[in-house]
């Protein structure tokens, strides 16, 4: 009854102004920003994502909220980076740590401004009896995983929508009948199509290319010179690409892409095993849980025809972190306190100042350490393995695979970096901050 009250006003408000514009995230799993070709990424075809470029708007420097799956789907869900937000790795002192009540998300702040709202794929903030649970968390519809290594399979004999069990008898006994991301995606799909009369916020964090590298039909990479895996990934990644594709085309069939801003990105970089294959790390240093470059960077391309310039880019720092302060800009909602993103509406619009960013910083406990913090500040990029180890420095201008280590030279650069750390990082007792070797490695 709410809802209906809240749209009935929402619906009056629309006589008189613009549709609520819809907003989809689509934000798929390991692919690395070297994966597609409006990166520079040379192997696998991803011409639906090209197309979203040419159309819209890539950024350049912009970064995941973390290095792994959990805590980048807590960043953007809660617009807290990674110092201070709840889930800062994978796995905590007391395990999975689903996201408490208090937490107010992206997903609950569009709803109460009447949006429907609706997620498809992996969420990974809290499986089901928990506080952490979608539908606790504002989603209407969410169906796909809630358990991270659930996720990993592609054939399980059942997904969850709503907490409940949705039986795949097409793979009990050891059948392989149903790929989930199929299901996954089609459900994406009506959900858009059911909803196209209201506004509505769609988190589209499909699996694929994470987790067990299965696809049913790798056929269009078979002449590589490739391992089974490689090519099961590329044919993944590629399947993210068709799918995107089916979203925009959608969105033009039911004549909304004018009202809804679409996202592509990918929540972390990408394995190891692909970086020489495919160079889907895109030349850059490090992959997956690592805070060097090639685990945060991340490919985002903003495409909303008419509003966004075609063609257009935006060296921007900036990321998963934004996306809660975007939303609430653009549906005139507020992100809950101590949220840490700048809306990137002005920089989408060209309308009106975008308010820059003096630091970016991550922490996370796990990959190499096993703690990590980083920072980028403008150009500089500074790197630690605790809390009291050396910091290394980088020139991105000049450097931006983090070969040559700058420290010694700038000190004082060095010095904001230990700053920004400092003030950025706030203790959890769900986790250790690691003082770290007080000595550099030598280089290998
Ligand atoms: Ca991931």
């Amino acid at each position: 009854m709410k809802r209906l009250l809240i749209l009935m006003a929402a619906s009056l408000v629309l006589v008189a102004s613009a549709r609520p514009k819809n907003l989809i995230f689509i934000m798929v799993d390991d692919a690395g920003v070297g994966d597609f070709g409006c990166y520079g990424g040379k192997h696998i075809p991803t011409p639906n994502i090209d197309r979203m470029a040419k159309e819209g708007m890539r950024f350049t420097n912009a970064y995941s909220g973390s290095a792994v799956c959990a805590p980048t789907r807590c960043v953007l869900m809660t617009g807290k980076h990674p110092g201070h937000c709840v889930r800062r790795a994978n796995q905590s002192k007391v395990g999975l740590l689903p996201l408490p009540d208090s937490e107010f998300t992206v997903a609950e702040s569009l709803k109460a401004a009447g949006y429907a709202t609706g997620g498809f794929g992996k969420w990974g903030l809290g499986n089901p009896g928990t506080t952490g649970v979608p539908e606790k968390q504002g989603f209407d519809l969410f169906f796909g995983y809630y358990d991270q290594v659930h996720a990993h399979d592609y054939y399980p004999d059942h997904l969850i929508r709503n907490s409940e069990k949705v039986p795949l008898p097409g793979n009990t006994g050891g059948k392989k009948e149903t790929y989930t991301h199929t299901l996954i995606a089609d459900d994406t799909l009506k959900f858009i199509r059911e909803h196209k009369d209201e506004p509505f916020f769609v988190y589209a964090c499909w699996t694929p290319p994470h987790g067990k590298f299965v696809i049913p039909d790798a056929s269009a990479f078979a002449d590589k010179p490739w391992s089974q895996a490689v090519k099961n990934y590329a044919a993944m990644v590629a399947l993210m690409d068709t799918d995107t594709g089916r979203v925009m085309d959608l969105l033009k069939e039911l004549g909304i892409e004018k009202d809804t801003l679409v996202i592509f990105t990918s929540d972390n970089g990408p394995n190891g095993q692909f970086v020489k294959p495919l160079g889907s790390a895109g030349g850059l240093r490090g992959v997956k849980r690592h805070l060097h470059e090639g685990g945060i960077r991340a490919p985002f391309v903003a495409w909303w025809p008419g509003t966004v310039e075609a063609g257009s880019e935006s060296d921007l720092l900036c990321g998963h972190l934004d996306w809660f302060a975007t939303c609430a800009d653009i549906a005139g909602t507020k992100p809950a306190q101590g949220n840490d993103g700048i809306s990137l509406l002005p920089v989408l619009t060209g309308k009106g100042g975008v308010k820059k960013r003096d630091a970016m910083y991550w922490e996370i406990y796990e990959g190499p350490g096993p703690f990590q913090q980083a920072v980028r500040m403008g150009k500089w990029k500074g790197y630690r393995l605790g809390t009291k180890a050396p910091m290394e420095l980088y020139d991105l201008g000049q450097d931006p695979a983090e070969k040559n280590d700058l420290s010694a030279e700038f000190p004082d650069v060095v010095k904001s970096m230990e700053e920004v750390m400092k003030r950025e990082h706030v203790p959890s007792k769900h986790y250790t901050a690691l003082e770290g070797p007080k000595k550099r490695k030598r280089k290998k």
